[in-house]
């Protein structure tokens, strides 16, 4: 005969088993589509139309390894809001450097409830602020009890 209390821990044992399962709905996006992680595509544009993001959702960032040909590229976290408009690189941490993109691209998860500040951290900035290589999310809670 069921007690109540291991009827309520079953529930808990279900309601924890159906939040795993959240995992299983993240989403994989490419950044930039087919156009990848390249100097002068709009990816403020980009990720305006590819909102709303969620939680442990990845982001799966493509450009080639330099050579003699292609320009190197990297994956930058920038500190605050004012140093994104800023394309401001003080304080901002490196989580894909140029070789990382190469083959099936560098991966991300925003596992954390905060905005994310992506930029290209090449020539100082200079791809970030003229090559309008950043963008913000947000990710949201996904919420399906
Ligand atoms: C990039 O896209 C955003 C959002 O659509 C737009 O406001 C902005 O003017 C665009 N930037 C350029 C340089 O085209
Ligand atoms: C995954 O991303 C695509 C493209 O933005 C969107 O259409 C779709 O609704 C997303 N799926 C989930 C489960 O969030
Ligand atoms: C440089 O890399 C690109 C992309 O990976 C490749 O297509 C090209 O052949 C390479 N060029 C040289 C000179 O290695
Ligand atoms: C970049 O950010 C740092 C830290 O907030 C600040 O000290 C510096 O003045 C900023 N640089 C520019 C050019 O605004
Ligand atoms: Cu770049």
């Amino acid at each position: 005969m069921a007690s109540p209390i291991s009827y309520a821990q079953g529930l808990i044992i279900l309601l924890s088993a159906s939040m795993f399962a959240v995992d299983g709905f993240a989403n994989t996006t490419v950044v930039g589509g087919t156009e990848n992680w390249r100097f002068g595509f709009n990816y403020t544009n980009w990720a305006i139309q590819n909102s709303p993001m969620y939680l442990n959702d990845a982001l799966v960032f493509k450009f080639d390894p330099p050579n003699s040909t292609t320009f190197p590229h990297s994956v930058y976290l920038l500190r605050d809001f004012q140093s994104f408009l800023a394309c401001n690189l003080t304080g901002a941490k490196m989580v894909a450097d140029v070789t990382n993109g190469g083959g099936n691209g560098f991966k991300f998860v925003m596992k954390k409830w905060q905005p994310y500040y992506f930029a290209c951290g090449e020539h100082d900035g200079l791809h970030c602020k003229i090559g309008l290589m950043k963008f913000a999310v947000f990710p949201l809670p996904r919420c399906h009890f």
